[in-house]
């Protein structure tokens, strides 16, 4: 599909992450979907968890290897209900921005293996895009054959779908500017590296520190190590700062722009 492009909206940025009940940002919600309109081909917007999908998950369990199976099942009408909650909000500020677009959530047709991906049918979400429909997907909790259900995060389906289908551009929304040396919420003079090759990528890995606020998923170290695998020379993998106005429209236009690019 030509210039299919994902764009992942990191939670943090599109809820109030330390705010509890979940409460959604409106004001960036409506401001990424006007830069969305940048955009002019086929699309697919992957939504975090942020405090809708974080919160809940953390008060079930999910993240220690020793919560029951009974506690996780236990977890899913609210983590689905907040996650439902967020991407609806998403879905409105993109119709209501002239991007026609629809949901598709993961619980529905994803199953997992401790923790794994085992099948996550795609016909669906191409079937959507041939019709012009932007595709919203959300990090969600989806049923487990060994653990009852795990945790599916926005970046295991960003880079999941970037090997099912054809995507050309992933471009990852972050509170942050990109991939530092050292954690800048630790370090605020940490130095932003913004091309990752194979020559720095071990030393990238090394420095990335885990997030601050609750991430029941991995915080950045995983995030970076699954972005290397799809990051090639047919897929185009930028991680920028989602909070800058501007950063968004100029990735989608082929400006240049602050963030980390991923060259193999
Ligand atoms: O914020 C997590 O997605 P992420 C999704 O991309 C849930 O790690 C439901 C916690």
């Amino acid at each position: 599909m030509k210039s299919l492009t994902l764009v992942k909206l990191g939670g943090s940025v599109i809820t109030q992450k330390k705010l509890s009940p979940p409460t959604v940002n409106e004001m960036a919600i409506n401001r990424i979907a006007k830069e969305l309109r940048a955009h002019k081909g086929p699309l697919i917007v992957v939504l975090g968890g942020g405090a809708h999908g974080h919160q809940a998950a953390h008060a079930y369990g999910f993240g220690d290897s020793s919560t029951s199976p009974e506690k996780l099942l236990a977890g899913i009408p609210l983590i689905r209900h907040n996650m439902t909650l967020l991407s609806l909000e998403v879905e409105q500020a993109l119709n209501v921005n002239g991007i026609p677009s629809v949901v598709i959530s993961p619980f529905s047709s994803v199953s997992m293996h401790h923790g794994v991906i085992s099948s996550f049918p795609t016909d669906i979400i191409k079937g959507a895009l041939e019709a012009h429909c932007a595709v919203i997907i959300h990090g969600d909790v989806c049923l487990d054959d060994v653990q009852g259900a795990s945790i599916l995060s926005g970046d295991t389906i960003s880079v999941y779908l970037a090997k099912a289908l054809d995507i050309q551009r992933i471009f990852i929304g972050t509170d942050v500017d990109g991939i530092f040396e050292e954690d800048p919420r630790v370090n605020p003079n940490a130095t932003l590296i913004s091309v990752i090759d194979s020559s720095n990528k071990d030393s990238v890995l090394a420095g990335t520190g885990a997030s601050t606020a609750i991430d029941v998923t991995g915080g950045m170290v995983q995030k970076t190590q699954e972005l290397f695998e799809i990051a090639n020379q047919t897929t185009h993998v930028a991680i920028f700062n989602l909070t800058a106005p501007g950063r968004l429209t100029a990735l989608l236009k082929g400006k240049s722009t602050t963030c980390t690019r991923m060259n193999f």
